[in-house]
């Protein structure tokens, strides 16, 4: 989903968002989806986000038919702007990892794209046990292939606003997924992001009176 669609720019905010050329990405599974997809997508410095499975072998995952792997979340990120240890720290104070996961659809885990982050992922992991004196259940482990979830997994906390979803799935199709401004929306009407940083964006978002104002009724 995410590569097949032409990037979305009808928005000013899309159009100034980092190509993917300038972007890193990196890739976590810390419980469902949803929440981590607006937690990242509210951040200073996200282009873009998007939720699938990943962390297993098998070749076909859905919703309804995970196999072995995991909800992710993916955060693609301008690097000059915030670091991945940046995202570790959000990821660390954002899942449990001091608990086995009961199911290996919301287990923690870090799915490194390079030996870099690897060894970040590893650092942070042990300076975490080192301050608690616990032993972290969380994994690290190479991202070996990323399936996108279902349209109606991306932006979940958006859907329910469906006056401002629709809008947006009706001016990028399945491109939406790829919008920063609907990234942004999403994390918004889910509570992330302080009142400032909402008004400086919403500003910029030139979609309807109607959708802004139902967005904004959220907040
Ligand atoms: N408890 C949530 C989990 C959904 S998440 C995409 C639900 O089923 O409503 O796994």
């Amino acid at each position: 989903m995410a590569s097949d669609s032409p990037r979305p720019s009808a928005l000013s905010l899309d159009a100034a968002a980092p190509p993917p050329e300038e972007t890193a990405t990196a890739t976590f599974g810390m419980g469902c989806f949803w929440g981590p997809d607006a937690r990242f997508g509210a951040m200073p410095g996200v282009a873009r986000t998007r939720v699938g499975y990943a962390g297993g072998d098998d070749p076909e995952p859905s919703y309804y038919s995970l196999g072995d792997h995991t909800e992710v979340v993916q955060v693609e990120y301008d690097p000059e702007e915030l670091s991945y240890d940046d995202l570790l720290d959000a990821f660390w104070a954002n899942h449990s990892p001091f608990s086995a996961p009961h199911k290996r659809q919301y287990r923690g885990v870090v799915l490194a794209h390079d030996e870099s982050q690897r060894e970040a992922a590893a650092e942070s992991k042990a300076a975490l046990e080192d301050r608690t004196g616990k032993t972290v259940q969380t994994e690290i482990e190479p991202l070996d292939g990323f399936y996108p979830a279902e349209g109606y997994h991306q932006k979940y906390e958006l859907r329910s606003t469906p006056v401002a979803s629709d809008e947006l799935e009706s001016l990028y199709g399945p491109a939406f997924v790829e919008s920063t401004a609907a990234a942004r929306l999403n994390g918004f009407v889910a509570g992330h992001g302080d009142e400032e940083r909402r008004r400086a964006v919403l500003a910029d978002v030139d979609l309807s009176p109607a959708a802004l104002s139902e967005v904004r009724r959220r907040f």
